[in-house]
């Protein structure tokens, strides 16, 4: 619990045992009540290593980060949900900072900033891939992100009742970031900076075809060809807590 809210963890895992190490290495059991690690189609000791740390393993079939995640999402059950790959990449000592800021500041959708700061240079060819994307953001849907492609991201869980999410595959990071961040009226949302580090494990990104792919994804969802997904929760849920 942290400041009276129900903390769930979310990671999507394919082949990460290497990679859980890490995350649970520093991460703070007495602030995150549920961790959920999807485990997806992995062939390694994903879901022994998962659980051996007190995860709640859920397996999902259908191969894919926006897969992967919509399983995982489905099952958490806090007041506030926090994401982030299962590679070590992401800080968890942030994790109670970027509450502060949600709770005090009354924010339901805060998603991280991995630009500002590296642990090592970044393979260039990454960066420009995100500034196109970022930049086809602000063309097509007219707001400003600084990393569209950031994997960490921290929101009260009824705004999944309000987001239609398509994507199974890696542009399920850009679309809940395009779905929150769009609904300005009913999701106070923000973009905040983290470290970043060297991840563990094998990474499983495929520059050139996940760019592309989630380049394309941008202008299917601009013009609606992607059509609707149904809430990942219910809308009706009574336990539901706002803000
Ligand atoms: N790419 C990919 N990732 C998946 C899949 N299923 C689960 N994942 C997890 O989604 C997260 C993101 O994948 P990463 O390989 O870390 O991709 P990335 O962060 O863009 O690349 P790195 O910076 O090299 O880590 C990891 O925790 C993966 O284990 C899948 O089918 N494809
Ligand atoms: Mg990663």
């Amino acid at each position: 619990m942290y400041k009276n809210h129900r903390i769930s963890l979310v990671l999507p895992c394919y082949n990460e045992e290497h990679g859980l190490v890490e995350v649970f290495r520093d991460l703070n059991r007495n602030i995150v009540d549920e961790v959920i690690a999807v485990d997806n189609n992995s062939t390694d000791h994903t879901a022994e290593v998962a659980r051996r740390f007190g995860a709640t393993v859920i397996r999902e079939t259908k191969q894919g980060y926006g897969a992967a995640y919509k399983a995982g999402l489905r099952a958490a059950t806090g007041d506030i949900i926090v994401t982030m790959d299962a590679d070590g990449t992401y800080p968890r000592n942030f994790i109670p900072i970027l509450l502060d800021v949600m709770i005090d500041e009354g924010y339901d959708f805060i998603t991280c900033d991995r630009t500002g700061h590296k642990d090592k240079p970044s393979n260039w060819l990454r960066v420009f891939g995100n500034d196109v994307l970022n930049f086809f953001i602000l063309l097509l849907f007219w707001f400003r992100v600084r990393d569209s492609q950031s994997g960490m991201w921290v929101f009260r869980r009824w705004i999944l009742a309000h987001l239609n999410l398509t994507s199974d595959g890696m542009a399920f990071s850009e679309e809940i970031k395009l779905e929150a961040m769009s609904k300005k009226k009913l999701i106070r949302s923000t973009e905040l900076p983290i470290y970043y580090k060297e991840r563990h494990g094998v990474s499983k990104l495929r520059i050139w075809r996940d760019g592309f792919y989630n380049l394309f994804f941008l202008f299917r969802k601009r013009f609606g060809l992607l059509g609707y997904a149904p809430p990942l929760i219910d809308p009706n849920d009574p336990n539901l807590q706002k803000r």
